[in-house]
């Protein structure tokens, strides 16, 4: 009987550059260009199985078997890839997450990378990064940004459809913290998926953002590339409030803020005045992100585990990207 096993290691990625709205929902090609940062201590283990003792494809997140849209995700990706390696048994896919989620962390993003990369291992199918990027692109979109360490930029698909991800600097060229904020209240009316398609469709916003991103993007390379941590902070911020105005003018209203997200936006700005540089960036859930400088990290950490409806915060480093373990999940 033959059966092939391998798992990797996945981290998500925070989006400074956000990708928001699709040209093509099914290669999933995006509408512009997006930047992001991939980041250390948050991460997906996952282990893929393809086996002929299986009849069907399994999912368990967590330990608990999926069912719906998460599953019927996964089959469709393993699908893929397996008319890629041109195989067809099924397969057992064990993951876990060390972080929430669906709540607005980029699950999504680490999920599909560590299932792209395992499932690709485990098939025999020898992919280049750049490769790697274009398959998981297909389960999901920001998973292509999740295959690179560090800095990365996701490009839109020029002539002949093709969108892949690079990465434009490694982990250890700009030494900056993403302090994740965990809230108590959790609240998330729409997936991502929703959200960017009713944006597309409803938003008298969403051109607008086409107009400016592309000098969004340039002050983003710019600021990596010059280690401007100012600039970097500056043009994340203004891309956020940009994309949540897109979600705020949609119909119906897309809002991902909660008062504890509006609250802490407002901590973020009394840190700078207080000299302390600081910078939020939110996605699709009310959690969020606090960019700062290493000498900052545990200063910032300190107020916030004094707010109540804090839960949780994570300072996290620039990462790596995704990579094959030895430790099977099963
Ligand atoms: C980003 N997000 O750039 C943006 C900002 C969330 C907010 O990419 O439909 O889960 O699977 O391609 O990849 C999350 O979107 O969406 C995301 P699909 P995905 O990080």
């Amino acid at each position: 009987m033959i059966i092939t096993k391998a798992t990797a290691l996945a981290n998500p990625n925070t989006a400074l550059i956000k990708y928001w709205g699709k040209q093509d929902e099914e290669l999933i090609l995006p509408m512009n260009n997006s930047i992001s940062l991939t980041v250390d201590s948050l991460s997906t283990t996952t282990t893929v199985e393809f086996s002929e003792k299986y009849t069907e494809d399994q999912f368990f997140l967590n330990d608990e078997k999926q069912i719906g849209t998460p599953e019927s995700r996964v089959i469709k990706h393993l699908s893929l890839l397996r008319s890629e390696a041109n195989k067809n048994m099924s397969a057992k896919v064990v993951s876990k997450n060390n972080f929430p989620t669906a709540a607005g962390l980029a699950s999504s993003a680490s999920g599909f990378a560590a299932l792209t990369v395992a499932s690709c291992k485990a098939l025999g199918l020898e992919k280049s990064e750049k490769e790697l990027s274009m398959l998981t692109r297909r389960g999901s979109g920001s998973s292509s940004r999740s295959i690179f360490g560090g800095f990365v930029e996701w490009i839109k698909a020029g002539e002949g459809n093709e969108s892949y991800t690079k990465q434009l600097a490694d982990k250890n060229h700009f030494d900056i913290r993403d302090i994740v904020v965990i809230f108590k209240e959790q609240k998330r009316e729409f997936s991502t998926r929703e959200a960017m398609k009713i944006s597309k469709e409803t938003s008298s916003m969403i051109q607008g953002r086409l107009d400016v991103v592309d000098s969004y993007l340039e002050r983003m390379r710019k600021a990596i590339a010059e280690k401007d941590f100012t600039l970097l902070g500056q043009t994340a911020e203004a891309d956020c409030n940009l994309v949540h105005s897109i979600a705020l003018t949609s119909k119906p209203k897309l809002s991902f803020w909660i008062d504890e997200t509006l609250r802490t936006i407002k901590l973020v700005k009394t840190l700078r005045e207080g000299g302390i540089e600081a910078y939020y960036t939110v996605d699709t859930g009310a959690n969020m992100h606090i960019l700062t400088l290493p000498q900052y990290a545990a200063e910032i950490e300190t107020i916030l585990n004094k707010i109540p409806y804090v839960v949780k915060t994570i300072v996290c480093k620039p990462g790596d990207g995704t990579k094959i373990v030895d430790n099977h999940l099963f």
